[in-house]
């Protein structure tokens, strides 16, 4: 075995407005998913599950979702070197501003990285969603006598413009790349792939944002204050310069940085064999160990296609094609189809809701008899009775205190309280 030592750098988000609403009161690492997780269980799972232990998470705004999560998540014994610590962007008298650009998170951090003994930097994205055995790649780079490598898989044509594109020579070292290229421009980029991928008209090779960086490359190429970002500068201007891996992945990985595709992966979650596997004993994907009691059904509930999170109280409830995240609570004969519901950080106690009755405040939950549909509900709603939020593509994208709307899907932000009858 090889003996080389790996330091994961976790890009944990920009502004993150693509995720708007959603990063409106935390970073997006802290983005809830799938019921009971947050965004960086993602790729810090991918690390641990890989044996690579030892992440910093670079932040654009500190939130206090993230830290209490990352506090109250990854405990390491006393005996090992393994930690995840977050670095958010801080103003010093070297660095006035925030984080321009990627490779400006890393440079910004470098300081604290150079703290500790490394040969490869292993930097990943944190709004991906895939099980990925770095191992793998690290491997590849190593036996290949790479500079750099970064992990590509085939994607069509519809989705390229949307990735940086590159092309490789026969020994996987790419020779030429684009950031985000123009449809108009797509004809020179095609790529020699298997045949299954050109079935699917997968013929473009994408970069994941998925890279590992010599130690000494790294540090020499953060010297350099002019470049922002790595896929709109390093990466090109690397190319020619460098020895540069392409390292070709096949497996399940999506983007999730935007709302629609946020959606469709935690609703992915609910097929019969879903792409992204939760019930896998080998990737494990890890978060806070709560203790919350099982979930609770009440009266004639039904469920179909759906993923229910631990300390729900359902009553006489029609759930369809959706995920119910931690201590949801839904009402009697409310039906929700297709939608998210993020749940809630705490429980009211009984006297709290009997007392909400009598003074006609609504209670944290969806109330009775709603009809949701293409919805996300972020945490600690307060949903009243006879609320309809029904989404679709005939609805136009708009954005008012209390929700959003964008691509057709309902947002609701967090905490929001909507009054019985309420409709979108
Ligand atoms: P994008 O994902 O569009 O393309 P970018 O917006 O730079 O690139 O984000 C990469 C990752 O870094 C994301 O996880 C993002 O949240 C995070 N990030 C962005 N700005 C940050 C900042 N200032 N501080 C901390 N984190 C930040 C990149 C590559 C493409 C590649 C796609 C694959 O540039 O070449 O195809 O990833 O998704
Ligand atoms: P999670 O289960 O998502 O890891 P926690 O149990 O840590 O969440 O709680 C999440 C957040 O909710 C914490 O910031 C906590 O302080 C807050 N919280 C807990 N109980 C209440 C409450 N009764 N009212 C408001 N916020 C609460």
């Amino acid at each position: 075995m090889m003996n080389k030592t790996t330091l994961a750098i976790i890009l944990g988000g920009g502004q993150g407005s693509r995720l708007a609403p959603l990063t409106e009161s935390r970073s997006k690492p802290a983005v809830p998913i799938a019921g009971k997780y947050r965004l960086v269980d993602i790729p810090i799972s991918n690390c641990i599950n890989s044996d690579i232990k030892r992440m910093f998470v670079l932040t654009q705004f500190n939130s206090a979702s993230l830290n209490q999560h990352i506090k109250n998540t990854y405990h390491f014994s006393h005996f090992s070197t393994a930690f995840v610590d977050i670095l958010a962007a801080e103003q010093t008298p070297e660095n006035p501003t925030w984080f321009q650009g990627t490779a400006d998170a890393v440079r910004q951090c470098m300081q604290h990285f150079m703290n500790h003994d490394f040969d490869y930097a292993l930097i990943l994205s944190g709004d991906q969603l895939y099980q990925m055995d770095f191992n793998h790649m690290i491997e590849a780079h190593h036996n290949s006598g790479a500079d750099i490598s970064i992990a590509t898989l085939p994607v069509n044509a519809k989705d390229a413009p949307e990735f940086g594109i590159l092309k490789t020579n026969s020994e996987n070292f790419i020779t030429s790349f684009i950031e985000k290229p123009h449809q108009s421009l797509l004809q020179d980029w095609t790529s020699e792939v298997s045949d299954e991928m050109k079935e699917d008209g997968k013929i473009y090779l994408a970069s994941m944002g998925i890279y590992i960086f010599n130690r000494d490359l790294l540090v020499e190429l953060m010297q350099n204050q002019e470049t922002k970002d790595f896929g709109k500068e390093i990466i090109p201007q690397a190319i020619g310069n460098k020895r540069i891996l392409s390292y070709q992945y096949e497996g399940y990985w999506t983007d999730i940085g935007n709302i629609d595709s946020f959606f469709e992966a935690n609703l992915g979650l609910t097929d019969e064999i879903p792409k992204f596997n939760l019930f896998d004993n080998s990737s494990k994907i890890y978060t806070r160990a709560r203790v919350l009691p099982p979930s609770k059904i009440a009266g004639t509930s039904s469920f179909d296609r759906s993923v229910v999170a631990e300390g729900c109280i359902i009553d006489s409830a029609k759930i369809e094609h959706s995920v119910v995240g931690i201590r949801s609570r839904v009402g009697k004969g409310s039906s929700i189809s297709n939608s998210y519901l993020m749940g809630n950080d705490f429980y009211q106690n009984l006297e709290e809701i009997s007392s909400n009755y009598t003074n006609h405040v609504i209670n944290i939950g969806i109330g009775e008899r709603c009809n949701i549909n293409y919805t996300i509900v972020d945490k600690n709603c307060r949903i009243g009775n006879d609320v309809q939020l029904l989404g679709g593509k005939h609805l136009e994208d708009t954005n008012t205190p209390l929700y959003t709307v964008k691509d057709g899907i309902i947002v609701v932000k967090k905490g929001a309280v909507l009054p019985d009858g309420f409709t979108v």
